[in-house]
């Protein structure tokens, strides 16, 4: 009855205006006699806390989201919207797609421009205030839409107190409390340090380098992480002299055949590699930094850089905020929450994004669960998120992207007799002019040989983000090789190259791509 005379008032207005000013009403007539301030509180400002508030709010209910970046331990520190906005996916992409450009310019001498290559210079500065005054818009826009989408937001921090209070500790050092029905955890991570003298006085990480005052210069990357080869990458293309420095393999829990083709191109492009071995000290001198390291046969070695970037993980935030005390379980090394569903341990508190356990750390992944949490939280849906046949890309200079299973694990889950591999080897049209190098350039599909399906894409080459996305939605699909090979490419690109695959490795034959 209440609702009908709700829907009878309101019948000139236009629907969008209507629905809202129901859903306010009915969220007015709860908040009377609410227990808690909040329905929700997201605890964390980034890809996937940011998503569930908004998601959250729009379905009537009252949010807080707290957002709060402790300084690196360099000092930098950065606004609203978490790790892909200010020290993730989006400087990274830029400061690659900066690099693509320099071997753009380069490349346009085949195709008739005409200019004197010494003249070409890169300003490190130039591009670092573009690139933070891009990211700073993101951060207002965050804001913004927070403010318009009705979630309040505070830039403080937030730790346990119960199981429904969390502590919110201001920038001023003011501290209140907040109760909330419902708490989500989306603090995601920070990179690590290793254990070594030097490494946190001296070392800089993702956290610090998109934003270095001074051009980095002869810079020392350590790991093999996707974030040590793309940093490394956009490093190389911008003219630093770049070392990578690997303990064991590049790229763990992606495709090895792929990732060793990535780490080929790259040492062609100027990168250098020390494969096998790991840092024990770093001293400073004057301006210079002293690496001492150990290689695989046990010598010692030592070399001198500018700039020292640590890219060895990331470890969940999870430090101070008070897990023990309400009894939200996690994983003792890497601090990560276990959960089933994004619930944790805890009935009326879920976590989302990078900060649970065994789940891609990638922006998309982190957004959807937030969003999807949301309507079954508040919207009367059951649907979970799906955490497999999530497409990635690899942002080195020769982009990688792929979709389903790396070989390996299609070996491991399938066996290896049950698994057919096709490939190609092919040379993008555009690199024919400059004559580019394109031995790097190749697809792989894996395909199950029980039902045909294919289990995992595959694309080394231009860009591959573009390429393989649309695949994770066929994958979804129930994708086979018939499918694909039914496919009419379109031509010429390099993405045709995948409909077109028609070699096994199994057959030994040659798999690179002559001709249309
Ligand atoms: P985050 O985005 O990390 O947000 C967590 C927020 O919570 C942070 O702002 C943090 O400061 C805040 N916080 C922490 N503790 C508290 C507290 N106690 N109180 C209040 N606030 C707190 N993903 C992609 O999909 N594509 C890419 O190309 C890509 N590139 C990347 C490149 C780099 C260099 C890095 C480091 C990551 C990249 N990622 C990429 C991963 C992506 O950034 C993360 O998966 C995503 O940001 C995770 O979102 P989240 O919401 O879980 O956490
Ligand atoms: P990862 O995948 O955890 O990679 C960490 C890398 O750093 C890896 O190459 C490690 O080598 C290396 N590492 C770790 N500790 C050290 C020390 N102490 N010294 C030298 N090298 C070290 O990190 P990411 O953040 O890139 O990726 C996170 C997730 O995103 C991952 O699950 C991917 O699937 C996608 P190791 O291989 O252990 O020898």
């Amino acid at each position: 009855m209440y609702l009908h005379n709700i829907f009878t008032r309101t019948h000139s207005l236009c629907k969008c205006h209507f629905v809202r000013k129901i859903s306010a009403q009915i969220t007015e007539r709860k908040f009377d006699n609410r227990k808690y301030q909040y329905d929700l509180l997201v605890i964390g400002g980034g890809s996937g806390g940011l998503a569930c508030a908004k998601e959250t709010a729009l379905l009537g209910r009252k949010v807080a989201v707290l957002d709060y970046v402790d300084p690196s331990a360099r000092g930098t520190t950065w606004g609203l919207g978490g790790t892909c906005v200010n020290v993730g996916c989006i400087p990274k992409k830029l400061y690659h797609q900066a690099a693509l450009l320099g071997k753009a310019i380069k490349d346009s001498k085949s195709y008739g421009w005409n200019f004197d290559e010494s003249k070409i210079i890169h300003d490190w500065g130039t591009l670092k205030d573009a690139i933070l005054g891009h990211v700073r818009s993101l951060n207002w826009g965050h804001r913004v839409q927070l403010k318009q989408k009705n979630v309040d937001y505070f830039n403080a921090k937030g730790s346990f107190i119960t199981r429904n209070e969390v502590e919110i500790l201001h920038k001023t050092g003011k501290k209140e409390n907040f109760s909330a029905e419902n708490i989500v955890i989306a603090v995601g991570g920070r990179p690590k340090y290793p254990d070594i003298p030097g490494a946190l006085e001296y070392g800089i990480t993702s956290d610090d380098v998109f934003s270095l005052e001074k051009p980095p210069g002869k810079t020392l990357v350590v790991g093999g992480s996707y974030v040590a080869l793309e940093c490394a990458g956009f490093l190389t293309g911008l003219g630093f002299d770049t070392t990578v420095m690997v303990r064991s393999i590049c790229l763990r829990g992606f495709d090895q055949q792929m990732a060793t083709l990535i780490a080929n191109h790259m040492a062609n492009d100027g990168t250098k590699f020390l494969h096998g071995c790991i840092p024990l000290k770093i001293e400073k001198a004057a301006d210079l930094l002293t690496v001492k390291w150990e290689s695989k046969d046990k010598q010692l070695h030592e070399d001198t850089f500018n700039t020292v970037l640590f890219a060895i993980g990331r470890e969940a935030y999870t430090k101070n905020l008070g897990l023990e005390k309400i009894g939200v379980e996690f994983h003792p090394d890497s601090r990560k929450i276990v959960g089933q569903n994004e619930q944790t341990s805890v009935p009326n508190i879920y976590a989302i994004g990078d900060v649970l356990l065994g789940k891609p750390e990638l922006t998309p992944v982190a957004i959807k669960a937030g969003r999807l949490l949301s309507h079954r939280l508040f919207g009367g849906s059951t649907q979970e998120m799906d955490y497999e046949n999530v497409a990635t890309t690899v942002f080195t200079p020769l982009e990688y992207g792929c979709v389903g299973l790396s070989e390996e694990e299609a070996i491991h889950r399938f066996g290896d007799n049950q698994i057919e591999v096709y490939h190609a080897f092919y040379k993008p049209l555009e690199f024919s002019l400059p004559q580019k190098d394109a031995s790097q350039c190749y697809i792989k599909a894996i395909v199950s040989k029980t039902n045909k399906k294919i289990v995992g894409l595959h694309f080394l080459g231009p860009s591959a983000g573009e390429v393989i996305q649309g695949y994770s939605t066929a994958l979804r699909c129930g994708f086979t090789l018939e499918h694909l090979q039914q496919t009419v490419g379109i031509h010429p690109t390099c993405a045709e190259e995948i409909v077109k695959l028609n070699i096994t490795k199994a057959s030994g034959l040659d798999p690179t791509v002559t001709g249309c």
